[in-house]
């Protein structure tokens, strides 16, 4: 046999990090291994274990490869193969006729991140602004986290990423990087052997990550704020406060100080549930090391509070100074600094601010026609789906399913697999998968720029986003010269007209390294405020992240970083706190039908600490029923100690028909969003335990 040529890609699906990949090709149509890159300096050989198995995905014997039509009722499973033309042909037909009859915001092209190839991603938008369609408010992932970190800094870009391998103090908080951006936890580990750095984790259970920490906080969900405060009234009060670089590079560090005086680690303990010794602990660890890195995840976000515990987070690194050195300050995404000139893709010319923008997260509301999430405007009559799953990953699951019901909804879903989303499709197209196209792919939590050219043919009749959208652009009569690019030539346009060189130059590369100099990532230079300074007090309504305006309770923001009670609190019904944290092996609903992911995880559990279970008569293995006052899920009980009582974990987006009822685990998750700027409080809900009765 002839050894596979190995060819350079880039991990496409929805993770801070980005992975530079080497792929075997076996032939035309089929790749072998696939391993992180050793020569590019974030992956440095290391990937997840799913993607390095990912040939299981592209040879999966389920994946779609032909258009299909819905026969039987929505939802059947029915379906019978058509031609491309013909699928392609209706679509148009249900489109043309939801504008004729209510207008072309009717129409809502729905999509999110299943590839963060920007072509592949965000071309569906150049078809929607130039149709006049319904705009997409992204809240479902970032929303809260952005804003927390940008309210400090006014900017969302940090310290290098690969500086963690020069700290002495690495900060895990509220990431499961274990599973869900391995790469962290890589240099992280890096850090400690070579230098001794510490590594402190901060979470609500014991997680992979947490198991790997020097310091382990587990902490109350919703409660990091007070931690965040405790920390910073030990430096004031330990003189390790940076009072000169807060002079200054901080808005109000006085104000901070007198507000902070009162937050002290016995008042954190109360409201965290931590040991008063482990927050001095941790607050004279941070302020006396000066190279501590801050890596501040998603996870504690998706809490009502997030964004202001997001805030207080990173408000750390300016009370300590740690920005001022090689190996410290705060990071939680580098998303600032590509500057990519995005217009031709998205069609950015063609945009009309005044055509609503609905919000992705309240899709449920969205489509059982309430007025509010409606945004005033005319029902939804017809939608293109690509890249999302959101009958899995919505939250108020009972709500999405309802609206997908609809006999006068249209639906077309482009996708890889029958998800629980295409099995609702009206018409089902196939599509590519990553080696099977080109795209660019910038890392969130590094910062390279990667190309992941086409490899191999796609099998059967698959097509890519973009053909789709050329295909629909050209039966719709939707005119934009980017409809006549070639996904190669959107690349190459993008790259020259952002100042990045052009294609020939990133292929021959492989990728580009886009840090901005040291002195710029460490806000050395002043934060991106007019005055230079960070925010301690930052005017919520004014952040300059995606927004549809402010939401939620935003008025009742405490000024300050602070504990804010505004979560799902338990109550006597209701007395469990349920945070929906991802699976190892999945990735969202990704890969939660390829056999190695599934035989890893299993089945869907929640984790209850035993001393919650014994008095509920909940023994391990046991059917247990989750319920609030949006619905019921049943899965099994695993008896951990390593969560704290009154908290149950339940890992992972199973496919909805993994659990009995095909109760998914988001038929309990709420759409209520967060302040100020939207976003989904998935970790963040209150819920009964109870054993569930056996099946009649
Ligand atoms: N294997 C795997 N990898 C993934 C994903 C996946 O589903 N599986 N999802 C991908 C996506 S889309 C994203 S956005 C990223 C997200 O990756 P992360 O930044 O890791 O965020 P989350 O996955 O939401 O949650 C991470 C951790 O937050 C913890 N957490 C929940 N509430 C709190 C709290 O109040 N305080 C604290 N301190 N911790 C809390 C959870 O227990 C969990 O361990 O990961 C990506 N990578
Ligand atoms: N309970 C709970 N719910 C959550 C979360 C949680 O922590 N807890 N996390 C939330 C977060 S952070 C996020 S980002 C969302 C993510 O939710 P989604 O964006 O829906 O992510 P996935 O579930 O990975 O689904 C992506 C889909 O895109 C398809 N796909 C991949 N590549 C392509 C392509 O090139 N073309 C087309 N047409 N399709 C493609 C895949 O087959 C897959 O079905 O879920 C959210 N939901
Ligand atoms: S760690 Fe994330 S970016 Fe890297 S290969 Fe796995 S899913 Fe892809
Ligand atoms: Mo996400």
């Amino acid at each position: 046999m002839t050894k596979p040529l190995t060819r350079r890609s880039a991990c496409p699906h929805d993770c801070p990090s980005t992975c530079a990949l080497e792929i075997d090709v076996v032939d035309s149509g089929t790749i072998g291994r696939v391993r992180g890159a050793k020569d590019n300096a974030y992956t440095d050989g290391v990937i997840c274990a799913k993607v390095a198995r990912y040939a299981e995905r592209t040879n999966h014997p389920d994946r779609l490869t032909r258009p299909l039509v819905q026969t039987g009722p929505k939802g059947s499973g029915q379906f019978a193969e058509i031609g491309w033309d013909e699928a392609l042909d209706r679509v148009v037909e249900a489109f043309v006729a939801a504008e004729a009859e209510f207008g072309a915001q009717s129409v809502y092209p729905y999509n999110y991140a299943g590839t963060m190839g920007l072509v592949q991603r965000d071309g569906i938008h150049r078809l929607r602004h130039v149709k006049g369609y319904s705009r997409q408010f992204d809240t479902i992932c970032t929303n809260p986290a952005w804003t927390g970190f940008i309210a400090g800094t006014g900017r969302l870009a940090g310290p290098d990423p690969r500086e963690i391998d020069s700290s002495d103090c690495v900060v895990i908080w509220g990431t499961n990087a274990a599973a869900t951006q391995i790469n962290v936890l890589t240099h992280a580990v890096a850090a400690r052997k070579s230098r001794g750095a510490t590594i402190v984790a901060v979470d609500v259970y014991e997680t992979e990550t947490v198991k790997q920490a020097d310091l382990k906080l587990i902490l109350r969900p919703g409660t990091d704020a007070a931690l965040a405060c405790a920390v910073m009234h030990v430096l004031f009060r330990d003189g390790y406060a940076d009072r000169a670089y807060m002079a200054k590079f901080a808005d109000c560090p006085d104000e901070l100080e007198a507000h902070v005086a009162n937050r002290s680690p016995d008042w954190a303990a109360s409201v965290t549930g931590l040991a008063v010794e482990d927050i001095e602990a941790f607050a004279k660890l941070v302020g006396t090391t000066n190279r501590t890195y801050l890596r501040l995840g998603y996870g504690f976000t998706r809490q009502r509070n997030g964004a202001i515990a997001m805030h207080a987070a990173a408000s750390i690194a300016t009370v300590a100074g740690l920005w001022q050195y090689e190996g410290g300050g705060a990071f939680h995404n580098n998303g600032a600094i590509y500057e990519l000139n995005m217009a031709m893709v998205t069609g950015a010319d063609a945009v009309d601010h005044t055509t609503r923008r609905l919000d992705q997260s309240r899709l449920g509301a969205i489509l059982t026609g309430d007025e509010d999430a409606l945004l005033g405007g005319p029902p939804v009559k017809a939608m293109l789906i690509q890249n999302t799953n959101p009958v899995s990953v919505c939250p108020e699951q009972e709500l999405v399913k309802r609206g997908f019901a609809r006999d006068d909804l249209f639906v077309c879903v482009h996708e890889q697999f029958m998800t629980e989303t295409a099995r609702m499709a009206d018409i089902l197209l196939p599509a590519t998968m990553f080696v099977e196209h080109d795209d660019i792919y910038k890392g969130g939590g590094h910062q390279y720029l990667l190309l992941g050219p086409k490899l191999v043919e796609a099998p059967g009749d698959c097509r890519s986003n973009h053909e789709v959208h050329v295909e629909l652009a050209k039966r719709l009569g939707a005119e934009h010269k980017g409809f006549g690019m070639s996904e190669r030539e959107h690349i190459d346009w993008m790259l020259r007209n952002s100042g990045r060189g052009s294609l020939a130059e990133l292929e021959a590369a492989g990728w580009i390294d886009c840090q901005p100099p040291f002195e710029k990532a460490h806000y050395l230079d002043g934060f991106a405020y007019p005055d230079g300074k960070f925010r301690f007090k930052p005017d919520w309504t004014k952040v300059k992240a995606n927004n549809n305006g402010p939401m939620g309770p935003w008025e009742a923001i405490p000024a300050l970083p602070d504990q804010w009670d505004v979560i799902d609190a338990a109550t006597d019904a209701h007395p469990f706190r349920l945070v929906t944290a991802p699976a190892r092996s999945f990735l969202n609903s990704t890969f939660n039908e390829t056999p190695g992911s599934l035989k890893k995880e299993g089945h869907p559990t929640v984790f209850v600490h035993p001393e919650d279970a014994g008095p509920l008569g909940i023994g391990e293995g046991m059917r247990v029923r989750l319920a609030n006052d949006q619905g019921a899920v049943v899965v099994r009980a695993r008896l951990f100690d390593g969560i704290r009582r009154g908290v149950v974990v339940s890992e992972g987006l199973w496919p909805n028909e993994a659990f009995e009822d095909g109760q998914g685990i988001n038929t309990l998750t709420s759409a209520e969003p967060i302040a100020p700027y939207g976003g989904v409080a998935f970790h963040d809900t209150r819920i009964s335990l109870a054993p569930a009765q056996p099946l009649a």
